[in-house]
Parts: structure tokens; C-alpha cells; sequence
């Protein structure tokens, strides 16, 4: 059996959620991360979440591998779309900018600073850039959910599960981040999912 590695409310829940809408016979195994002693540099020399090991023993990593991967692996659930598709190639256009523009381009140097610069006294600096950053980041996903539910053809995809686990880091930001009413409303709709809502159980996030 496969294993899936996640870290609670890391970027891993899109994935972890991914295997209970998909009732897909993968382990889950709970691990810390930016911790030196956690099992996961076993798995994944990266030290990071989420981390799939497959029946062979071999590691697949990166959000944007991982949520399609396992997307294919039950097409019937229409949570991804046909190879060749435009819609397939729009989906994999959220996973990416999500992926690079806003969590690592954004989120990392708002929570990890010490990553950018090693002279402390710079780290407001750096936060408050990637705040007002990822801000304008985001705004471009606000533009495009304006008069739609989802990102991609009017049905909920990966790429929406992945925007979710994002727009969950943002509850704690306040403004002006509680403004961005269209991306709220599609995390709170895909958080009341009962497979999210079994994830978040599991990680400990809700009772
Ligand atoms: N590019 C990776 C980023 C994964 C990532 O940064 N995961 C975080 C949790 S959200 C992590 O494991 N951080 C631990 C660390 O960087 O040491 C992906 O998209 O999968």
C-alpha cells in the first residue's frame, strides 16, 4: 500500500483530503516537519510535506504532481479532467500559480523569513513585502471567481481543494484578507465537504 506523509495544516491537507474524496486505499501517516528528529527526512531528503511513497518504494513529491497523480487515479470523479483537455490545462494553471506564486512565492517568506536573510532585523521587512505580495496575489484569483463557484468549468476540481488549503492560512491575517469574500466562500463550501471535514479531524484542526 501507498503511504501519504502530511504534516497538520501544512499544504498536505489538499492531498490528504484528495484520498478520502477519492476513497483511495493510502495509508496516512502523521509527521512533524522543521523538526530534526522527524521521520519524514527518512522519507523525503526535503524534510517536506507532502511526501507520497508508492508500492514500489519510490517518493513522489510537489503539490502539483501529487493532487494530479492521485486525481487520475479515479477519473471518474471528475475532480481533474481529460488528458489534452483545455480544462486539464486550466486546472494545472491554478495548481501552479498556487504553488509558486502564492505559497512559496508568498507564504514563505511571510512565515519563514529567516529563509531570506540571516540578519533578523530585516525579517519585518520581508514579512510585511510578502504580506502586501501575497495580497496582490490573491486579488488575481478574487478577479476570477467573480460570478463563478469554482476556478475551473463550473465544477469543483483539485485545483479548488488546493485553493481551500491556501485560503485556510489566511483566517488568521485579518484585513485585508477578510475582503476577499469570493475566495472565503470557496474555502468555507469546500472545508464543509465531509472528506475535508474528515481530514481536518485527523490533523487536528477541528473536534
Ligand atoms: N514545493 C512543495 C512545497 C512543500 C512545502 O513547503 N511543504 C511545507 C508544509 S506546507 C513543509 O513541509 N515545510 C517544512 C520545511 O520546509 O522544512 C510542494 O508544493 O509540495
Amino acid at each position: 500500500m501507498s503511504t501519504l506523509y502530511i504534516a497538520p495544516s501544512a499544504c498536505s491537507l489538499a492531498s490528504h483530503a484528495l484520498v478520502y474524496e477519492l476513497g483511495l486505499p493510502i495509508q496516512i501517516e502523521k509527521v512533524a516537519v522543521r523538526t530534526p528528529d522527524s521521520p519524514i527526512h527518512a522519507v523525503n531528503p526535503l524534510g517536506r510535506v507532502p511526501a507520497l511513497v508508492l508500492e514500489d518504494g519510490s517518493l513522489l513529491t510537489e503539490n502539483t504532481a501529487l493532487l494530479p497523480y492521485l486525481a487520475d487515479l479515479k477519473p471518474e470523479a471528475g475532480l481533474f479532467a481529460p488528458v489534452g483537455s483545455a480544462e486539464r490545462a486550466q486546472i494545472q494553471r491554478w495548481l501552479g500559480y498556487l504553488a509558486t506564486e502564492i505559497h512559496v512565492g508568498c507564504f514563505r517568506p511571510l512565515r519563514r523569513p529567516e529563509r531570506y536573510s540571516d540578519e533578523v532585523s530585516t525579517h519585518p521587512g520581508i514579512q510585511a513585502k510578502a504580506r502586501q505580495q501575497l495580497h496582490q496575489a490573491l486579488l488575481h484569483v478574487e478577479q476570477h471567481l467573480q460570478g463563478k463557484t469554482w476556478l475551473v468549468a463550473e465544477r469543483y476540481t483539485i485545483a479548488d481543494l488546493y485553493l481551500s488549503v491556501v485560503a485556510g492560512w489566511l483566517l488568521p491575517l485579518g484585513e485585508p484578507f477578510t475582503e476577499l469574500t469570493a475566495i472565503n466562500r470557496l474555502r468555507d463550501s469546500v472545508r464543509a465537504r465531509p472528506a475535508v471535514q474528515k481530514a481536518l479531524k485527523l490533523e487536528g484542526l477541528i473536534p
